[in-house]
């Protein structure tokens, strides 16, 4: 059975790409701080989710539940960097230094630690890591700032990975999804339903379920094909042009 580590499995994309996975037939550690949420996965799935609650910015924590995996989940064939965040959607200007640490902290530096960890297993497999981007790190917007540059250091981290693991048969891809309704919009407004029922509200929006389901294919590929990265969008949602301010 293959065996795959999905972070941010509490909510979203995550726990959807963690159904999705064992629907299909793998094992899954599912990792976030929720354990409420965790335990509802593992008993949904009994024996083929194995949760592990840490903060994925904790390197303590991370490395003390990663070492302490049973045997059975040792040997990973998938990583998916999913666990991550946008706080606010202020002008630079106005924004908050403490949220953009706090994306930096996990959309950046908590991805690239657990990636590290995680590399010689994924080699010793010759297995795939998914890395979770956005069109946020490819088209700029108002507020998007540091938001969009951790997700354009995602895509930049994957394509330089897949140099370094050159003939390692290791596959490294970035899914770079537009508008996906998931709980992303209330944590970035500090828990604001309205306005997350807003910004998705009769726009027809993805699912988590459409993106579980781009990764499964993307992880389910033949192993001598890489998609290096795809972008998708809701049909309801497009790009618009440029700004220019007039005196
Ligand atoms: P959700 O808020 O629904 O899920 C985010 C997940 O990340 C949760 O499981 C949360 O777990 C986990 N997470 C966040 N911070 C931490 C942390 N410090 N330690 C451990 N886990 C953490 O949002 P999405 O499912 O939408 O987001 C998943 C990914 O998809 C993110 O990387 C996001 O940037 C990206 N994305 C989302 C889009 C969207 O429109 N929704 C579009 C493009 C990309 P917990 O809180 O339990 O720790
Ligand atoms: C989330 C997509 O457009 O809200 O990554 O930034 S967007």
């Amino acid at each position: 059975m293959k065996t795959a580590i999905v972070t941010g499995a509490t909510s979203g994309i995550g726990r959807a790409t963690t159904r999705a996975l064992v629907d299909a037939g793998w094992q899954v550690i599912a990792t976030g701080r929720r354990a409420d949420r965790l335990k509802a996965l593992t008993d949904e799935h009994g024996e083929r989710v194995h949760a592990v609650t840490f903060d994925i910015r904790d390197d303590a924590a991370r490395d003390a539940a990663l070492d302490a995996l049973p045997e059975r989940f040792r040997g990973i064939d998938l990583l998916v960097n999913n666990a991550g965040l946008a706080l606010g959607t202020a002008p630079a200007q106005n924004a908050d230094l403490a949220q953009w640490r706090t994306m930096i902290d996990t959309n950046v530096t908590a991805l690239v630690a657990i990636t590290h960890r995680l590399l010689p297993a994924i080699i010793a497999r010759k297995g795939a890591i998914v890395n979770i981007g956005s069109v946020a790190g490819s088209y700029p917007y108002t507020g998007g700032n540091v938001y969009g540059g951790t997700k354009a250091f995602v895509e930049q981290f994957s394509l330089n990975l897949r140099s370094d693991l050159h003939g390692t048969g290791v596959r490294v891809s970035t899914i770079q999804p537009g508008m996906v309704e998931t709980e992303f919009t209330l944590v970035r407004t500090g828990g604001d339903q309205k306005a997350s029922d807003t910004l998705y509200g009769g726009s027809a929006p993805m699912t988590a379920d459409d993106i579980a389901a781009t990764v499964l294919w993307i992880a389910t590929l033949p192993p001598h094909l890489n998609i290096n990265r795809l972008e998708l969008m809701p049909v309801s949602q497009s790009l618009a042009g440029f700004q220019v301010a007039r005196n």
